[in-house]
C-alpha cells in the first residue's frame, strides 16, 4: 500500500513578506496547483490515501478558488482517501462550505479527526491493512492526548499530529508534541505537521517520525528542496521516502567574490555558483556576496540583481564582502591617499578602530579621494 504524507500547504498564503504583488499572486496559485499535482501524482502512482497533517489552508477566510479546488479534487477522486487533520491555521469554515456545496454529508473518502483520538482501519488496493490514528492538539488537550493513546501493537500504526516537537514533557499551554512521550507506544510512523522544514528521524526501535515540510517554499526563510513523503506499507512496516516536488526551489547562497574586479565578474561567479548548486532559471535565490575584495572594487548590487533577474525568477543580492586591508599599497604614497591610509593604520595600531572597519573606511576614503564617490 502506498500513502502520501503532506502538511502545511498553507493555501491562500499572502506571501507578501518576501515577494512583490505579481509574484505573490503567482506563487499563491502555484501552491494550489502543487496540491492538485500531489493528488495527480497519487492517482498515477496507485497511492491509496493522502494524509494531510494540518495547515491545508493559511487563513480563516478561505478564497472561493482554493475552497472549490480542494472540494473538486476530493469529489473527483473517490478512490483516494483524504485523512485531513486540521492544524492551527485551518478553519471549520471549509467543511461547512463543503457540506453546503454538496447538500449532504461529507463524502466517504474524506476522513476527519477531532480533539480526542480517532482511529481508522484502512485497507489498500493490495489488501494491506494499516490503522491511521490522529487527534487535533489544542492548548488544553495535549497532556491528555499523550496519556490516552492506546494502540494495538499487533497492527501497523500510523499516528497523525500537528504541533511543535519538543524534547521535554508537554505542558498544557501550547501545541507541543513531546516526542519521547510517543516512544514505545506501538507507532510505526508518526506523521507530523507544523514545522515547515522536512525532517525524517527515528522515533524508537520500532518507528519513524517525520515532518514532511511544506510542499512549496513560501519565502527566503523556507529554503531548500520541498515536497512530500511517500510511504510504502508492507509486511507491517512503513518505509518512508521524501519526494522533492516543489515547482520552484528557494536558495540562500554565499558566493565568494574575492576575485571579482567588476560587477560582471561578480555576476559570472554567481552564475557559476548557481550552476554548481543546481539553481534553475525558474528558482529563487538570495545571494550573499562574501570574501575580501580589492580596495577599489565596489559592487552595484542593484545592477547585479537586475542582470540575474533577466534569467531567474527572483534573485536578491546582498553585499557581505569586505575590502581587504591593504596598507602596503598606499603606505609609502606621498599623496593625500597615502596620508589618509597612514592615519587609519595609526588608529588601528592604537586600537581605536578594528581591522574590519579600517578596511571599509580605507575603501570608501580611497574612492572619495579618487572622485568616484560623493558624500551624501
Ligand atoms: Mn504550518
Amino acid at each position: 500500500m502506498k500513502l502520501i504524507h503532506t502538511a502545511d500547504i498553507h493555501l491562500d498564503s499572502k506571501l507578501s513578506r518576501h515577494l512583490d504583488d505579481a509574484r505573490a499572486a503567482e506563487r499563491k496559485n502555484e501552491l494550489l496547483s502543487t496540491f492538485q499535482n500531489i493528488v495527480h501524482y497519487a492517482v498515477s502512482n496507485s497511492v491509496d490515501a493522502i494524509l494531510i497533517a494540518g495547515d491545508l489552508f493559511d487563513i480563516r477566510n478561505i478564497s472561493a478558488t482554493a475552497r472549490d479546488a480542494v472540494i473538486s479534487v476530493i469529489l473527483n477522486n473517490p478512490n483516494i482517501t483524504f485523512f485531513y487533520l486540521r492544524g492551527n491555521h485551518d478553519a471549520g469554515a471549509f467543511l461547512d462550505a463543503f457540506k453546503n456545496r454538496i447538500q449532504s454529508d461529507l463524502p466517504e473518502n474524506l476522513k476527519l479527526f477531532k480533539e480526542t483520538w480517532t482511529s481508522y482501519h484502512f485497507t489498500g488496493q493490495d489488501g494491506t491493512e494499516v490503522v491511521i490514528t490522529g487527534a487535533e492538539i489544542n492548548r488544553d488537550n495535549n497532556t491528555a492526548l499523550e496519556s490516552s493513546l492506546a494502540l494495538n501493537q499487533a497492527e501497523c500504526n500510523i499516528v497523525m499530529l500537528h504541533g511543535q516537537e519538543s524534547e521535554t514533557k508537554g505542558k498544557n499551554d501550547a501545541e507541543i508534541i513531546p516526542i519521547r512521550s510517543y516512544q514505545n507506544r506501538g507507532i510505526d510512523y508518526l506523521a507530523l505537521g507544523h514545522i515547515h522544514q522536512p525532517k525524517i528521524a527515528q522515533l524508537d526501535a520500532r518507528g519513524t517520525y517525520s515532518y514532511c515540510g511544506c510542499p512549496e517554499g513560501r519565502g527566503f526563510d523556507e529554503i531548500g528542496p520541498r515536497g512530500f513523503n511517500l510511504l510504502t506499507v508492507k509486511d507491517g512496516t512503513v518505509d518512508v521516502r521524501f519526494v522533492p516536488f516543489a515547482q520552484r526551489i528557494i536558495y540562500d547562497m554565499k558566493v565568494d567574490v574575492s576575485n571579482a574586479l567588476t560587477n560582471d565578474d561578480a555576476v559570472g561567479l554567481i552564475r557559476s555558483a548557481f550552476e554548481e548548486g543546481g539553481v534553475l532559471f525558474k528558482d529563487l535565490a538570495k545571494v550573499r556576496l562574501s570574501g575580501e575584495t580589492g580596495i577599489d572594487v565596489h559592487f552595484d548590487i542593484a545592477y547585479i540583481a537586475h542582470v540575474l533577474n533577466e534569467n531567474y525568477y527572483l534573485i536578491r543580492v546582498k553585499d557581505e564582502s569586505r575590502p581587504a586591508v591593504v596598507y602596503d599599497s598606499f603606505i609609502a604614497d606621498m599623496s593625500l591617499k597615502g596620508e589618509f591610509v597612514r592615519m587609519v593604520k595609526d588608529a588601528v595600531d592604537r586600537e581605536q578602530i578594528d581591522e574590519e572597519d579600517a578596511g571599509k573606511i580605507i575603501a570608501l576614503g580611497i574612492r572619495l579621494l579618487s572622485g568616484e564617490e560623493k558624500l551624501s
